[in-house]
């Protein structure tokens, strides 16, 4: 038996059930230098903790997330729980020498990301790793866009068209839970959804944004609180939109919203370069369409590269060319580079600093909203 990696987990929702099951696959089906243990879960409430910890497959619950720090049998905290605790728990961790991954968005503020990227890189002077937890990165067709982008196989981008649509909130007794209260979430669809199109925007181009104009917009302002027979204000946007401009001159459109009525998790991008085109729907994951403007216009046209081969990114892993990876596998595939990377004491991707790229995009997005759709500009981050 190798080595193991003791992990303890904070929150058990969503994305604690897609996480859990991303630590119990990762070493099945990748060669991973370290074998991950579900050592500890922790939550608030005993009896639901104790059930999800059953269900989810973790050995010992903590329901106090500084008992968790304090384990030696836990190497690595993974943060699951609503944005508000990230940077607490993110913090203390490093601090206590305990590897992070941490969901996104990095945080609910510029200033706790700004905390959160210093904390990581002083960690990783001691060897100490975090990531932070854009898992759409992984998909094998986003990660093979980005394989062609830095080939140069589209040439010089042009455009980035993104937008990332879901319908969950459309009706409007459907009850303010955490994620729309600005106290919890931070923000809204911009930081929840739109934060994963601007880092896939900046991963896939290599660059970074400069700036933006935006239009943001709170549809349903009250909602049922839960359990309850009153209301309560919705605090955060339902939807944004904005232009931003790239560092290399490619200019960007983004649209996050909760009300595309009949969008369940569409998500798509397309960057049109010089050469080349490449466009990504995660409604069809396993796909990725690509115009090599370089060949003969007779027969030039998209092609839908089916993403299954094993020489594409993670898919060997899996099954033989052709049989398909679904929304758990970008967990499993975060997992297996985390684990990679922290035993080879290499800094992952995306850092806590690209973590806090994203962040700052976000802040400019609600201050030019908050200013009327006025141009503001992302401050640079050493
Ligand atoms: C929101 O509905 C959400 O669950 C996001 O928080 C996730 O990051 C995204 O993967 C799916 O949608």
């Amino acid at each position: 038996m190798g080595a193991t990696l003791g992990v303890g987990m904070v929150g058990y929702a969503f994305m604690g059930a897609a996480h859990s099951q991303a630590w119990r696959t990762a070493g099945r089906f990748f060669d991973l230098p370290l074998a991950p243990e579900l050592t500890a879960l922790c939550g608030r409430d005993r009896s639901a903790l104790a059930t999800a910890a059953h269900r989810l497959g973790w050995r010992s619950v903590e329901t106090d997330w500084t008992a968790l720090l304090g384990r030696d049998d836990i190497a690595l905290v993974d943060i699951c729980s609503p944005g508000d605790t990230h940077a607490d728990i993110a913090i203390a961790a490093l601090d206590a020498g305990k590897h992070v991954l941490c969901e996104k968005p990095l945080a609910n503020t510029v200033d706790e990301a700004r905390a959160m990227a210093a904390a990581a890189t002083k960690a990783a002077e001691r060897g100490v790793r975090s990531m932070v937890g854009f898992s759409y990165r992984r998909v094998p067709a986003v990660a093979l866009a980005r394989r062609l982008v830095a080939r140069g196989r589209i040439g010089e981008i042009r455009h980035v068209r993104a937008s990332y649509q879901q319908d969950w909130i459309v009706d409007p007794e459907f009850p303010l839970v955490w994620r729309l209260r600005r106290e919890s979430a931070g923000s809204g669809a911009l930081g929840d959804i739109g934060a994963h199109i601007v880092d896939m925007a900046q991963y896939l181009t290599g660059d970074l944004l400069t700036g933006v104009c935006a239009l943001t917009e709170t549809f349903v302002p009250e909602r049922p609180l839960p359990g309850s027979n009153t209301r309560g204000k919705v605090t955060v946007d339902d939807a944004a939109l904005f232009l931003g401009r790239f560092a290399g001159g490619a200019l960007a459109s983004f649209e996050a919203t909760r009300f595309a009525t009949g969008r369940k998790n569409a998500l798509r991008i397309e960057l049109n370069g010089s050469r080349g085109s490449l466009a990504f729907d995660l409604e069809s994951l396993n796909e990725l369409r690509f115009y090599d403007g370089t060949e003969d216009a007779e027969t030039a046209g998209f092609r839908r590269i089916l993403v299954t081969e094993p020489t594409h990114p993670y898919a060997g892993a899996w099954w033989p060319p052709g049989h398909l990876l679904g929304y758990e596998h970008t967990f499993t595939h975060q997992v297996a580079d985390l684990v990679a990377d922290i035993a080879a004491d290499r800094d992952p991707e995306p850092s806590f600093a690209d973590g806090l790229r994203v962040q700052l995009v976000l802040d400019a997005v609600q201050r030019s909203a908050a200013a009327n759709g006025t141009w503001h500009p992302v401050p640079e981050e050493s």
